[in-house]
């Protein structure tokens, strides 16, 4: 039985450490999610405004840089100019921790 819940608390770290990892290469503006921010990801943003594609709500969250829960033509404007080296006012281009990856999960205690 020790050797079950052994089981169970390495499986619940590795899920854990899992989400965290899938987090690290979360960015701000990162709408084709290739872990950097360029004309790209303007593009995929008026796609996504002309309805030609279709986020994930983990990609909308990155898309939406002014953070005002709309993902339209003010974030590929906002984009556009980081990707110009325009300063904008939003963290583009920084990594940013997704809400549902700071989840925490208690662990049964198991006494070795
Ligand atoms: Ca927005």
């Amino acid at each position: 039985m020790k050797r079950v819940f052994a089981i169970m608390a390495v499986l619940a770290v590795l899920f854990a450490s899992t989400l965290c990892a899938s987090a690290a290469g979360s960015i701000l503006g990162d709408a084709d999610r290739s872990g950097k921010v360029d004309i790209s990801d303007v593009t995929m943003i008026q796609k996504n405004v002309a309805k030609l594609v279709a986020f994930s709500t983990q990609t909308l969250k990155l898309a939406d840089v002014n953070g005002d829960n709309l993902v339209n033509i003010k974030d590929a404007t906002i984009v556009q100019k980081y990707v110009a080296g325009i300063s904008v006012p939003y963290k583009v281009g920084q990594e940013v921790v997704q809400p549902t990856t700071k989840r925490t999960y208690d662990l049964p205690f198991v006494p070795f």
